[in-house]
């Protein structure tokens, strides 16, 4: 069967509205164009000026896939429990632990992660303004899928980046000023954090904790471009 990349992203006088991605088989190509075009117009920034839409055949040989991560939830009231949450996770992966997560929580616009390393705390991305932005994954099941689906979305994407040997963690906060649940991936879990910030709050950054003396360019590759499909619960 043959697959193909679908991405969109939209913009009004260059400000980014919106974007998102599938991979899909030829049979939902047309229609995966459709949705996400009027998810371009239905966004709450508004109504994007200019949507571009690409489709882009893949080899399928070059497809991988990877199992989705577990889901858990932690118990969190607030921020400053969230907080001591995602201490308690990745305290033990790197010493760095206290600058990664004040510098995720102070990161403001990036389109992409941080790569941080565990062993010296140094930020690995050629461009630190913009990040590592990961693309080219999908459910391995179509999906139909309408509106943003934050959390189904999310943790296609957490499952491909833990994929990879060289990435030890995740910490994510999103940039929606309403959508406070964050996540921490590591160890094969994903772990849902409530209250990660307050409402109405900017912060919003993704930092991936990598592993000291890994192949840079190879692992960026992988998150830019290497096609992955990931196995859901549901599938298994
Ligand atoms: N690759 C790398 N980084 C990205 C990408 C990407 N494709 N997309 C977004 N980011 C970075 C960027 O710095 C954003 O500012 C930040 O992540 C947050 O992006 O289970 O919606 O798209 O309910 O706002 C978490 C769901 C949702 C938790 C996260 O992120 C749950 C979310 P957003
Ligand atoms: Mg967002």
């Amino acid at each position: 069967m043959t697959y193909f990349s679908v991405r969109m992203r939209a913009n009004t006088q260059g400000r980014h509205i919106s974007g998102a991605e599938r991979i899909v088989d030829a049979a939902h190509v047309a229609e995966t164009c459709a949705q996400l075009a009027q998810r371009a117009l239905d966004h709450p920034k508004g109504e994007a000026a200019q949507t571009h839409l690409t489709v882009e055949a893949l080899d399928v040989a070059a497809i991988t896939h990877a199992d989705a991560l577990r889901v858990d939830v932690a118990e969190c009231a607030d921020p400053d429990a969230a907080r001591a949450v995602i201490h308690g996770l990745l305290a033990p992966l790197t010493p760095h632990v206290d600058a990664l997560i004040r510098e995720t929580f102070a990161a403001r616009d990036m389109r992409g992660a941080m790569l941080v390393c565990a062993g010296t705390g140094a930020r690995l991305e050629p461009d630190c303004e913009r990040g590592v932005r990961v693309s080219h994954m999908d459910t391995l099941e179509y999906t139909q899928a309408t509106g943003k689906d934050a959390a189904r979305e999310a943790l296609v994407l957490a499952s491909k980046v833990a994929a990879h040997p060289d990435v030890i963690a995740e910490l994510c906060i999103s940039d929606d000023p309403e959508y406070t649940t964050g996540y921490v991936a590591h160890a094969g879990t994903y772990t849902r954090i409530p209250h990660i910030k307050p409402a109405g709050s900017r912060a919003g950054a993704r930092a991936f904790l990598v592993r000291e003396g890994a192949d840079i360019p190879a692992l960026i590759d992988y998150l830019e471009r290497q096609p992955v499909l990931i196995r859901t619960e549901a599938q298994a």
